[in-house]
Formats: C-alpha cells, structure tokens, sequence
C-alpha cells in the first residue's frame, strides 16, 4: 500500500477555498520550479504548491494534511546544499514566500520578530540601519529565507566569532503537524524552563514542524573592520594557521579558506580579475571587527606574524568598501562557481579547528586514491571545510557508485578527528545515507521516536534526516 495519498481535485478544491488562486500552483512551471533546490542537479515535482500568509492557514492545511495523509515538504527560497526542501513523495510543498513580513526589531530588548520568508540580507539591512546586527551570513544571504536559516541552523562566514543561527533564536511560533500553533519558548535570553523545544527546532529541517514567527536576538552593531588577503605556497600551512591566529589571543570575525582551483573556477565565473600570485595554492581571507580601529590594526600586525610563520605571503590589506566587496563577492560565488564548473558532490565537513591541515591532507589522499579531484574552501576559523567533489572525467559508474565509498572515508576521517558530517548545510536527503557513520541504531533510533511525538502520521519532509 502507498504509504501518502495522491492528491486530486477535492484536495485541490481545499485549498483553493482555503488560499485562493493567488496561494495555489498546479501548473507544470511551478512543479518544475519547486522540484529542486540548490542540490546537485536533483529534480522531485511536488503535485501543488501552496503559499499561506498566515499561521492559521498554515494550521488549515497541516492539519488536513495529516488527516489525508499527504506528505508536506517545506520550502524556503530554495537555496538549500543537502536536498531539505525536495518534495521527495510528491504533495504539498509548503512554501513561506508569502510569510515575509518584518514584525517589530525591538530596540531596547534587542530582539526582532520575523517572518520565515524574509530573506537573510534584508532582515540584516533592517537592522543595520538602528545600529543593530544580526550576525547569521550564509554565502546565499542575498536570496536565503530566515526560515531556511532555522531549518539548518545555518552558518556562514562570521560564525566563528558570532556563532551560526542557533545562538540567535530566542523563541519560535512553529505550526504542528496536526494544526496546533504554538510557541517554543520564551522572549528571553535565558531559559531554563523544561526541555528547550526552540533549540529542537532550530536545525529539525522542517521535519517535526513548519515555523512560521522567528523571534531572533541582535548585538550592537560592530563600528569597523579591516579585510586581509594572504597567499600561500603550501594548503596545508595555510589550513596550519588557522588555529595558531586564535592561540595569539584573536578571534577574527571571519577566517575563510579558498584553495586555488576553487579561486581559478570564481574568477572565470565572475569574468572577474583577483590578486593570485602563481606560486598560491590557497589563500586566507581575515576580517576583524569591533569598535576601536586601533585595536584592529594591532590585531592584524599580530595576525601578520602568525601568516609569515606558516608561509604566508602577499598579504594584501582591501583598502576601500569597494575592494572589500570584491574579496567577499568572490567567497561567496565559490559554490556556484563550482557548480557551473562540473557535476559536483559537495560535502560539508566540520572538526575541531586545529585538526583542519589533517582533514585537508586526508582529503587529498583519499583524492588520489580513488582518482578525483576536489576543490576545497570554507569557513577554516570554524574548522568547516567545503569539499568540491568534480566528476571530471570519471564514468557514470564510479560517479554514482565507487565515490560513495570516497565519502564514507572522508566522512570517518571527519568522526575520527573528533568532527562530524555537516557544519551548516544539513542532512537533509543526500547525506541520510551517511548518518550511521556518526549514530548507533540505538541514537538514529531515539531520533526517530522524536520525529514520532511530532508528527506520528510522518507527513512532516518525510524521507529527510534518516530513513523513516
Ligand atoms: C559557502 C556555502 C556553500 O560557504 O556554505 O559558500
Ligand atoms: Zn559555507
């Protein structure tokens, strides 16, 4: 027997009461669109999209939904990595484009109130402009949802000094499988009452609920910063720096890690020059930020000795607003770079910081062992290193199968360096298979009882996380 209802006119007839034309999609362009994400070249229709501007329209539908068993897949802006928003067994997606609305940015409590489809870079403008920051900055920020952000927990650049998207939720209003609209928590900065349904939340991918009010902290908003380029010959003494920088006593508000190759794809992506001596096989890029200039230059002379000791080379200060732009624009394209470069798998590794030269060099020889190549980059402060798996010239048959067996290796590695399998792109439906590398059973099992309590009839992104 199926295990999900197919949907047909009644259902349709539901919703269309429910939303009206404007909140409904059946047409082919729509399914197309809502089929795939950011993930690899990965297409799954959903049979109708569904845009609800409200929590109890978001209720209406759940709750139907769970009593005609029809599988509900929520969506964001679509930029996720790990296939999160594929509405795998049809039926609803469940999309937050409509929920986009800034409620309040609270400035005496620092805290807002926001909506799941209001995009990251946008909400950061807003509160920006009183004074305030909200430090969550994936790559995507431009175009990802806040949403989307809760659902992994997302990262970014400047986690390694600000922490990703789970040190900035303070309460949650989340739509339940069966309808019940309530909230996680409390407004408050602290909490530590009951189990911590908010952090629960933060990270589940859409798979015990569908948010639908994000209630965030903010910080002051840092005054200046200062944006450094250093080449060098060897990658591994690059990724060797990373941990000595903050030994010095700094901790810079971002530190990423760009192999050359991964550099090279950008630049002819971007149709862009960039300062790459020919010696460079991989290039630091550092930023500092707080409230005193002098301070920060201070910081960069100490991270300078640090950089010359590990090889570094040309370091280049960005001079303007504009320069700046540059280097970051350039960081940020790298995974779409990637992407238009060839097929690609990418992995989302993440160990302890100072492991980061063995995770690279690990990485390089499984390479070479199975005979692929890899563009590496990613956030090194964090110890978060974005693996380019290219297809290159590999046959279709090593490509789906045999590079399987690649990833468990590096995926172990990752475990026995004391890391684990996702930083900040989640499991989402391509690395399922992977998770019994980093749980027993017994965890997977715990896991799955948690889902249950949430959502016993299983229409929540079913197939998301592990096998259900
Ligand atoms: C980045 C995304 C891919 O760091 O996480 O560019
Ligand atoms: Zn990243």
């Amino acid at each position: 027997m199926e295990r999900f209802t197919k949907i047909g006119q009644a259902d349709i007839d539901f919703f269309m009461v429910l939303l009206g034309k404007e909140g409904v999609s059946i047409d082919p362009e729509a399914k197309q669109e809502y089929g795939h994400d950011y993930t690899e070249d990965l297409v799954f229709e959903p049979e109708i999209v569904l845009k609800p501007g409200t929590a109890q329209e978001v209720s209406h539908i759940l709750a139907y939904c769970n009593e005609n068993q029809i599988p509900v897949t929520p969506r964001g802006a679509g930029t996720g990595l790990s296939g999160g928003a594929l509405p795998i067994f049809g039926g609803v997606c469940l999309s937050s484009e409509k929920l986009n609305r800034i409620i309040n940015i609270d400035t005496s409590n620092f805290q807002a109130i926001v909506e799941p489809g209001v995009i990251n870079q946008v909400f950061q403008n807003a509160v920006a402009e009183k004074g305030l920051f909200y430090p969550p900055d994936p790559a995507s920020k431009g175009s990802c949802f806040l949403g989307g952000n809760v659902a992994h927990s997302s990262g970014g650049p400047r986690a390694l000094k600000y922490g990703t998207t789970k040190d900035y939720i303070l309460n949650l209003e989340v739509v339940l499988p069966n309808g019940d609209i309530i909230w996680t928590g409390a407004n408050t900065l602290k909490y530590a009452t009951g189990y911590h349904l908010t952090q629960l939340m933060v990270g589940s991918e859409g798979t015990l609920g569908f948010v639908t009010k994000i209630v965030t902290k903010l910080i002051p908003m840092p005054k200046h910063n200062l944006l450094m380029l250093a080449s060098f010959a060897d990658a591994g003494q690059a990724c060797g720096a990373v941990a000595a920088i903050f030994q010095e006593g700094i901790t810079p508000s971002a530190l990423e890690f760009m192999e050359r190759d991964a550099i090279l794809y950008t630049m002819k992506y971007l149709q862009t020059t960039h300062p790459l001596p020919d010696t460079a096989q991989a290039q630091l890029l550092i930023e500092v930020d707080g409230n005193y200039k002098e301070t920060l230059y201070t910081d960069c002379d100490v991270i300078n000795t640090v950089l010359e000791r590990f090889g570094g080379t040309d370091v280049l200060f960005a001079e303007t607003d504009g320069e700046k732009e540059r280097l970051w624009s350039l960081r940020r394209k790298i995974g779409e770079a990637v992407k238009a470069q060839s097929i690609y798998k990418e992995e989302d590794t993440v160990v302890p910081r100072a492991s980061l030269p063995e995770l690279l060099a690990g990485v390089k020889k499984i390479g070479k062992d199975f005979g692929f190549q890899s563009a590496c980059y990613g956030h090194a402060g964090d110890g978060n290193l974005h693996i380019n798996i290219l297809k290159g010239n590999l046959s279709d048959e090593v490509w789906n199968n045999t590079i399987k067996e690649a990833i468990t290796q590096i995926f172990l590695l990752c475990k026995q360096l004391g890391g684990t399998i996702s930083g900040e792109h989640g499991i989402g439906l391509v690395q399922q298979e992977y998770m019994p590398i980093m749980f027993p059973q017994s965890q997977l099992e715990l896991m799955r009882s948690i889902k249950k309590v949430f959502d016993p009839n299983g229409i929540m992104n079913p197939g998301k996380i592990f096998r259900q």
